[in-house]
């Protein structure tokens, strides 16, 4: 793993771990080549509600990092996977569900990014035959602290609800929108990258588990939880929610490459509730 910050001891401890900026393209050469690096997971960006808030920093790291990695993957021949998303969509594209291919006109500099990663790497695979790897995610949910993201509001809820037993949601009661366990994550960008390149018929997939509301996220840790209040006041997010798919089809990975999530909303609940108390059992 890499990154600009320092490891927490989990990570440290959990296997090698280095220093990369990947706005400075000689350094990520210079651990290519000294640690002979064959593919390159390419997490580092802006999420959509952080991203408005310093858009040129976000069109250097999400925009200009892209390019040097997309560059540096074609010269050393790696194989490179970049995360797309469910913003990369926008209130002119069907929401309920939304396909793999229709129009894309996002309305976050995140998402313009990530339209803008789709095709330049979508580009170097038939131009240089680079393999190139994408998947479009919904609101992946973890225990990690939130990370600027508009579906953040479903990972800060755990932490809220555990400390006090309340959470003001940025996000109206009914607003609908796709998500998925850090598990399945991890599980479809590995089942992804191993899949031999011949069963796949594009290199951009969406992919996703489910799709639920803050009313229907609060009823299902109620079961557990019965002391859960919550409130509701939106904010800007809610209008990047709004121009977002409700519902994701993932039908082509399911069937390309055999797609399946193994986590619904209760099972992520309970996930969840246990990642989240071991946090705080001091
Ligand atoms: C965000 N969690 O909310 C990210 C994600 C589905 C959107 O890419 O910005």
């Amino acid at each position: 793993m890499s990154d600009i910050i320092k490891p927490t001891k989990a990570v440290a401890e959990n296997g090698p771990y280095i220093f990369a900026d990947i706005l400075d393209f000689k350094g990520l050469q210079d651990i290519v080549v000294n640690h002979r690096i064959d593919w390159l997971i390419h997490f580092s960006a802006l999420l959509s509600a952080i991203g408005e808030q310093n858009v040129p920093l976000a069109v250097r790291v999400n925009i200009e990092g892209m390019h040097n990695v997309i560059e540096l993957a074609k010269q050393y021949k790696l194989r490179v996977f970049v995360p797309s998303t469910i913003g990369a969509f926008g209130p002119e594209s069907p929401r309920n569900p939304t396909p793999n291919v229709t129009i894309q006109r996002p309305k976050t500099i995140y998402g313009v990014s990530k339209v803008h990663a789709e095709l330049m790497g979508e580009y170097y695979h038939h131009s240089f035959g680079l393999d190139f790897r994408c998947l479009r995610f919904p609101g992946v949910i973890s225990s990690d602290p939130p990370g600027g993201g508009t579906t953040d509001y479903a990972v800060a809820i755990f932490h809220e609800v555990l400390r006090t037993g309340r959470y003001e949601c940025y996000l109206k009661p009914d607003t609908r929108l796709p998500m998925m366990y850090i598990n399945d994550c991890l599980r479809a960008l590995w089942q992804y990258m191993v899949t031999p390149k011949e069963k796949l018929k594009r290199r951009v997939y969406n992919v996703t588990a489910m799709s639920f509301t803050p009313e229907e996220l609060t009823a299902a840790i109620a079961k557990h939880v019965p002391e859960i209040r919550i409130s509701y006041r939106p904010d800007s997010r809610q209008h990047i929610a709004d121009s977002w798919p409700q519902v994701f089809d993932d039908s082509e990975a399911r069937h390309d490459w055999g797609w399946r999530h193994e986590y619904d909303l209760d099972r992520l609940v309970l996930a969840m509730l246990e990642d989240v108390k071991k946090q705080y059992i001091t």
